[in-house]
């Protein structure tokens, strides 16, 4: 499936906690244009339910613990991402879920495209045929 799990570089200080980063070019290879952090979800609670054209990202939870739960048409696969230190890059072309499993999780977001709605996919049938296409002319 067209995502990948990464470790952050994280540098740690005795007794004074942790301090992690991400080099454009390096830890992220692609461009970041936007970033976005979603925040105030209760437990339980999910959100997405759409798939992006073109759209990359780099997922990860600095608090809490949110699992991604990712669909590319032939199956589900899902990534728990309950450190400060794990990343995850979902590619374009997979629906994706986010299941916020502890309270007051947030979940960040650096991806590659300014936001335009016309990049989502949020209708499932859609999303399936939009695959079914892609996969013909080399778009997914
Ligand atoms: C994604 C997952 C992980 C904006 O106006 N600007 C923005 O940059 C974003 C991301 C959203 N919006 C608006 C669009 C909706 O009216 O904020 C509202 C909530 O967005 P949405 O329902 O798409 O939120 P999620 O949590 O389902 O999905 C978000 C991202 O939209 C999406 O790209 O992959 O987080």
């Amino acid at each position: 499936m067209n995502y990948e799990v990464i470790d952050i570089r994280t540098v740690s200080s005795k007794g004074k906690g942790a301090l992690s980063y991400l080099e454009i070019g390096k830890d992220i290879l692609f461009d970041i244009l936007r970033v976005y952090y979603i925040y105030g979800v209760p437990s339980g609670t999910k959100r997405g339910g759409h798939a992006h054209r073109k759209l990359k990202q780099l997922l990860f939870c600095p608090y809490g613990s949110v699992e991604i739960i990712m669909d590319d048409g032939c199956g589900r696969e899902s990534v728990l991402l309950d450190r400060a230190d794990k990343g995850l890059v979902v590619l374009p072309c997979i629906w994706r879920e986010m299941k916020w499993i502890s309270e007051d999780s947030v979940l960040c977001a650096a991806v590659s495209m300014y936001y335009d709605e016309s990049d989502y996919i949020r209708d499932y049938d859609e999303f399936l045929r939009y695959i079914r296409d892609g996969e013909i002319n080399g778009i997914c």
